[in-house]
């Protein structure tokens, strides 16, 4: 780590940006500093391109400003928060490239020689960076430098350093001694239950949202390959949400997808242990594949992708789904088996 204090920031305009498809971490982050620095410096949160569920609904509860998309005029310094690629900067690549005011990097990523912090190309100076890989969350290494800064932090700073542990964390599963050290501490100081920090990033689900999570198990069908459940359902609205739910209730993969006048769109969602466990890809493995059954395109991640395409019925897609997941299953283990689908 080479940046060892906030001081180069002060009485400075900066801007403070998060990734694009800014998570709780990224603007937690953002947020800690811009609520630590006021009086300090000049912070304009800015979110290139998208903000996910969960960090919208903390800066609506915590009255967090940014702009979407901001111009980089009338900036000092800019700040990247959560990220050390480029690319995450989305549309406001460019912009920050031809940024000429001083660059920061405080982050939590593990380094590769396209970061913005390495040496090729120099983007962010390494005098610049404040980059710990053994921080769980972003937020940490934000809280690290507040500390040392000896700036007075905020309780909703505090919360918001808070959130990003516990999200990245993925509620504490991937936490050492440390990380709950560091949560004690900041708990103890924001005064303020768990329960009511978690609620700040739970986005309620409204009424539809919940409906089309009940009616997915409702019409939900049940599939064994192997050791591995798969559940499909078709759903009219929230798809991934729906997906999310009964993976949530006992399917170890489901997908979730609704045809509507000759198009058809699926979610797949997976526990991410057993994603972990039989090294699958839905974007690749399932979604990558199905166009061979089924003109569209997909994409996403192992453990949640989706699917465009065009069919005038949805249960055959999501049967080919279940099919493909089973074809990996026994490609994968060698033994010959039956896809059985429970009553
Ligand atoms: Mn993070």
């Amino acid at each position: 780590m080479s940046l060892r204090t906030l001081s180069k920031l002060y009485n400075k305009r900066v801007l403070l940006l998060t990734h694009s498809g800014c998570d709780v971490d990224s603007l937690g982050s953002a947020a800690a500093l811009h609520f630590s620095l006021h009086g300090k410096a000049l912070t304009t949160i800015g979110v290139p391109e998208r903000i996910n569920t969960g960090a919208k609904a903390l800066a609506e509860k915590l009255s967090i400003p940014y702009t979407l998309n901001p111009s980089f005029s009338g900036f000092d310094a800019a700040v990247c928060l959560d990220f050390n690629e480029l690319e995450m900067l989305g549309g406001l690549k460019g912009d920050f490239l031809a940024f000429k005011g001083e660059k920061f990097l405080i982050d939590h990523h593990s380094k590769n020689k396209n970061t913005l912090s390495g040496n090729t190309p120099p983007i962010a100076s390494l005098k610049n960076s404040g980059v710990s890989e053994k921080a769980v969350s972003a937020t940490e290494v934000v809280y690290g430098l507040l500390k040392a800064s000896k700036l007075r932090v905020p309780q909703k700073a505090l919360v918001c350093i808070a959130c990003g542990i516990i999200t990245d964390s993925s509620s504490f599963l991937v936490a050492d001694h440390e990380t709950f050290s560091i949560m004690s501490e900041i708990m103890r100081k924001a005064k303020m239950p768990y329960r009511e920090i978690v609620s700040l990033f739970r986005a309620e689900l409204d009424i539809s949202q919940k409906i089309a999570a009940l009616k997915a198990a409702r019409r939900c069908r049940v599939f064994k390959s192997g050791e591995s459940l798969i559940a499909v359902s078709d759903v009219g609205a929230f798809e991934a949400d729906a997906a999310a739910t009964l993976v949530r209730i006992g399917a170890d993969v489901a997908f979730c997808g609704d045809a509507d006048a000759g198009k058809i769109r699926v979610s797949g969602r997976a526990n991410s242990n057993w994603v972990a466990k039989h090294g699958i890809d839905l974007a690749k493995d399932v979604f990558g594949r199905l166009p061979s059954f089924f003109p569209g395109t997909g994409g996403g991640h192992p453990g949640a992708a989706g699917f465009n395409g065009t069919a005038n019925e949805i249960g055959p897609v999501l049967l080919k789904c279940a099919e493909l997941v089973h074809q990996f299953n026994t490609a994968r283990s060698g033994v010959l088996s039956q896809m059985k689908e429970y009553p």
